[in-house]
């Protein structure tokens, strides 16, 4: 069990620690020199077995506040300290609204210096610490009059500890590995060393991890879990990690970063959150309000947007969204605490529903209303209500991320939840069945309006019938529903183009009449049909109004297109494949040339050449050598 001290300045955290554990936790010359606890402490006493006492003794000076949360994020069990001469002071209080923010509800009170003041003057601090913790999660904790200086009641507060160290409830060590760092160091010899607080999962010596938000691969050496050595450390205890990777030193990990399995990375700079406003806030949260942010070691800056009414009033909860100003490492459930611009003032705190918020919209209400589901802690309810409001379905892979679901976690998730799910394991869609089979109406309904509108055309390019679908799909389950309905025959490919099956371009009227001008050249034509711009003089249109025509007149099997300048009439084609026949059954061992075949129809080399390739393309030829043979009967390829 994890325990911090809290408490204002030179009320006795340090020296109770060290009375407690025989430690002294002010550990830096600095510290040491002026009797001041600046930075973070630590201290452990084994109780016997696997239980340990762990101490985390913090700053209570008003200006190390920041180190002072790094250290108190991950705890268990907060130890809140007060002198008895002094009473309650502002960084008790300030102490205090943070673990109640952070959520810490298992805790004990010691009040300090007994040895100092009459027994009326201990009486009277009990009472104002009761009126003080009355309504915060310490409100029921055991309250520990004592002197550290003479021992006297200590060892009842060290009883309560080690029953409770004994009794706590080790974390579930479910979910991929990370570690909050707050502290780096090298060892001669041995190299980098992160410590902090396990937030979820397991590590084991030889781990490949990363350290985040910069992504460097590490690989664990050694462990140190609670102060000993160890070959495995879990969620819910202090570890040391002996880190070697390329390039890492000195300098390649600091406090606030994490260390990770690799699927848990994922900075980010913007977060949907809960944010409670401390009551004794003097004004309303404004929108837009620039922040420090502290989230497990971690301090960055950043704005916040009030989701809904502009503001929230001092003593309330309000949806937020954090925008900050450098990416972190963040998941749902993660705490957080938000201290003003100057960094003085504790002005309130929450906990991350959204690490993974949308670029836009953030405060439409059917974005409100999925937040407003979210942070429940069952992740199969939370699935449910998210795949009900989102008719372009559920990114899983975020889904799980979010939630730090490792493979097996989240595979077992999506079997209970009903839903389609499509996409690489890497990357999954989830999408509710109601919305699935909406989605492959609409795709219905647009290639039915779209043949209503375009007969004399094929259907849409999938691109473009992506677009035409109301809300626009992703992509990927898009691709999704043509796979399903390709697959299920209710739609066909036409080359790049989606039709309904059975789909057969038409001809308009216009194109009835042009057709009619048009017809006697290329028939006429015969083996030599002119080509598309002699054509479009010949009617007086444009090149490319002439080449759509004749593309359309193709369609519908009027003419086809041989290259790219000249369309066939069919029977012309099936003439000339006949001949190709004839020749192919003169040179039954090489084949016919290229030169034979020009030789008899004298349509010229260059023709020639484009013809017995769209032969090849169509199937009724096979280059073979310098020769062709027919490989298909002229009747089957081309009809009359
Ligand atoms: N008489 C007396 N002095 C104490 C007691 N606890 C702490 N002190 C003294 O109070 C001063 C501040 O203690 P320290 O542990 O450094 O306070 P911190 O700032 O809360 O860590 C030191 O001079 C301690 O020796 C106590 O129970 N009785
Ligand atoms: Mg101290």
């Amino acid at each position: 069990m994890i325990v911090a001290t809290a408490g204002h300045i030179d009320h006795g955290k340090t020296l109770l620690v060290k009375a407690l554990t025989g430690v002294d936790a002010d550990r830096l010359p600095e510290e040491k020199r002026r009797g001041l606890t600046i930075d973070l402490g630590f201290a452990y006493r084994h109780l016997g077995g696997d239980a340990v006492l762990g101490f985390i003794d913090v700053p209570g000076h008003e200006k190390f506040v920041r180190n002072m949360l790094a250290g108190v994020s991950g705890i268990d069990f907060a130890l809140l300290i007060v002198a008895a001469d002094d009473g309650p002071m502002p960084q008790t209080e300030e102490h205090l609204a943070i673990l109640d923010l952070l959520g810490v509800k298992a805790g004990a009170v010691a009040i300090t210096k007994k040895d100092r003041v009459a027994p009326q003057r201990l009486a009277e601090a009990t009472e104002e610490i009761g009126v003080l913790l009355a309504g915060t999660t310490l409100e029921a904790a055991p309250v520990f009059p004592l002197s550290a200086m003479t021992g006297d009641g200590v060892a009842a507060l060290q009883d309560h500890l080690e029953a409770a160290a004994l009794a706590f409830d080790t974390r579930r060590d479910n979910g991929n590995f990370r570690l909050a760092i707050d502290r780096s160091f090298t060892i001669a010899g041995a190299g980098l060393v992160v410590t902090g607080t396990v937030y979820a999962g397991r590590v084991s010596v030889g781990d490949r991890l990363l350290l985040s938000p910069a992504g460097t691969p590490v690989r664990v050496r050694a462990i140190h879990a609670q102060d000993r050595d160890a070959t495995q450390g879990r969620a819910g205890e202090r570890c040391a990690l002996n880190i070697s990777g390329s390039g890492i030193g000195r300098h390649s990990a600091h406090r606030g970063d994490w260390i990770l399995a690799e699927p848990a990375h994922a900075p980010v700079q913007r977060l949907d959150a809960t944010l409670g406003l401390l009551g004794s806030e003097q004004r309303a949260f404004r929108h837009w309000t620039p922040v420090h942010l502290h989230l497990a070691a971690a301090a960055v800056t950043g704005r916040v947007a009030v989701l809904e009414g502009g503001s929230i009033t001092p003593g309330k909860l309000g949806l937020v969204q954090l925008v900050l100003d450098e990416p972190i490492g963040a998941l749902i459930g993660d705490r957080f605490i938000l201290r003003d611009q100057s960094a003085r003032r504790t002005i309130g705190g929450g906990r991350i529903i959204d690490p993974f918020s949308p670029a836009r919209g953030r405060a439409r209400p059917e974005r409100i209303s999925v937040l407003r589901q979210m942070g429940s802690g069952d992740p199969a309810a939370e699935l449910r209500a998210l795949l009900a409001a989102s008719s372009d379905g559920v990114d899983l892979s975020c889904f799980a991320l979010a939630r730090n679901l490792t493979g097996a976690e989240s595979d077992a998730l999506w079997e209970k939840v009903e839903m389609i799910r499509s996409g690489s394991s890497r990357h999954q869609t989830g999408i509710a069945p109601a919305h699935w089979d909406a989605l492959l109406d609409a795709v219905m309904g647009v290639l039915r309006d779209w043949h209503a509108k375009r007969p004399d055309q094929p259907g849409p390019e999938e691109a473009r019938l992506r677009r035409a679908l109301p809300g626009r799909p992703s992509e990927a389950l898009f691709g999704a529903a043509m796979l399903d309905l390709l697959r299920a025959g209710r739609i066909a490919r036409d080359g790049a183009h989606l039709t309904l099956p059975g789909h057969r371009p038409a001809f308009s009227a216009a194109d009835a009449a042009l057709w009619a001008r048009i017809e006697a050249m290329i028939v006429e034509g015969g083996a030599r049909p002119p080509r598309v711009l002699e054509i479009a003089e010949a009617v007086s249109l444009d090149g490319r109004a002439t080449e759509r025509f004749l593309q359309r007149a193709a369609r519908v099997g009027l003419v086809m297109r041989v290259a790219d300048n000249r369309f066939y009439a069919p029977a012309a084609l099936l003439d000339l494949a006949r001949l190709a026949q004839a020749l192919a059954a003169d040179a039954p061992e090489d084949g016919f040339t290229a030169g034979a075949f020009n030789k008899r129809t004298g349509i010229g080399r260059n023709l020639t050449i484009q013809l017995l390739e769209f032969f090849d393309k169509k199937g009724l030829t096979r280059r073979d050598g310098a020769g062709r043979k027919l490989t298909a009967k002229p009747e089957d390829v081309f009809s009359q």
